[in-house]
């Protein structure tokens, strides 16, 4: 047996050359609220293959680090109460035979590894506001500047510090191209006070970026970053608000390391009264449809 299992839908896809796009599934475990995670897990995979593309959701499954999940997978993911598990934790929950919902840094990590080359997300982890003194800094950063996979993601969350996050993309090599846009996005609001160096107005633009890369030699992922519609976007002024409150009880309630992401995305999905999850939802699945997009420029190309 080697050591992942890629599911039989996901295996035919690989040797048929035919488009794939990876998914996290910390996002189901932990990032969105019971019982719309099952719902949204679903869906995500049921928009990939209306598109026309394979879906391959990551996750540990007792101890087995598993590309492509079955619908009762999925469900374990929603319903159990899993660990979180980035690069670090894939060797510790498969050394003691448990489940785990991996992060975007393990879900790239395991997705390149069997050679899905796009991924879809909501937003990415990155450098936490105050991390020039907690040091409290996503994996998925580093993760990525040697995993060659292309990640959709609307950015980061305006919870983190993006101007840090960004310098953190540069100075490791990652190329972060404006999907249709200068700016980069702030997950829930459509932009950042950040400008991009890059924009790209298509999907093929992208492939051709990635084949430039592997024509390079070089193993860096690229941060393909897609703002949700502006008429989507979460209202800035109770984005703001909530943002301070979850951000200062969670520094009150003294949470730490991997539990900070969950707690504050938690808190503000409880406190807004459904409308973060409301542009949760929607911005991952404009993610979806550039990645399924570029997942087919992709296979077009090579
Ligand atoms: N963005 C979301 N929902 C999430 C996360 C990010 O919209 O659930 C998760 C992703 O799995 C990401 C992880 O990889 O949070 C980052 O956690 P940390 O900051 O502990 O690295
Ligand atoms: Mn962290």
């Amino acid at each position: 047996m080697s050591l992942v299992h890629v599911s039989d839908e996901v295996q035919d896809a690989l040797s048929e050359g035919r488009p794939i796009v990876a998914l996290e599934s910390t996002i189901i475990s932990h990032g969105l609220p019971r019982p719309n995670n099952l719902t949204a897990a679903r869906g995500f995979e049921d928009q990939i293959r209306v598109a026309g593309v394979t879906p391959a959701t990551v996750a540990v499954l007792d101890g087995v680090p598993t590309v492509g999940l079955s619908d009762s997978q999925l469900e374990r993911i929603a319903d159990e109460d899993v660990a979180k598990a980035s690069v670090r934790d894939l060797p510790i929950v498969m050394g003691k035979g448990i489940s785990g919902a991996t992060t975007v840094a393990s879900t790239a990590s395991l997705a390149s590894l069997v050679g899905v080359r796009v991924f879809a997300t909501g937003g990415l982890g990155g450098v936490h506001r105050g991390a020039s003194e907690s040091f409290d800094e996503s994996a998925d950063i580093s993760v990525l500047a040697s995993t060659p996979i292309t990640v959709v993601s609307a950015g980061v969350k305006s919870i983190l510090d993006i101007s840090a996050t960004l310098e953190r993309l540069e100075t490791l090599s990652v190329p972060v191209l404006g999907y249709r846009t200068n700016i980069f996005p702030a997950f829930w609001l459509s932009e950042s006070d950040y400008p991009l160096d890059w924009r790209v107005d298509d999907a093929s633009e992208v492939a051709q970026i990635m084949q430039s890369r592997d024509a390079l030699g070089y193993r860096h992922g690229i941060v393909v970053a897609n703002p949700v519609p502006r008429e989507q976007q979460w209202d800035p002024t109770t984005h703001d608000r909530m943002l301070e409150e979850a951000l200062a009880t969670a520094t009150s309630e003294g949470i730490r390391g991997k539990d900070v992401t969950p707690f504050v995305l938690s808190y503000i999905v409880e406190h807004s009264r459904g409308e973060s999850l409301a542009v949760n939802l929607d911005l991952v699945s404009h993610n979806i449809a550039v990645a399924t997009d570029i997942a087919k420029a992709w296979v077009a190309l090579s």
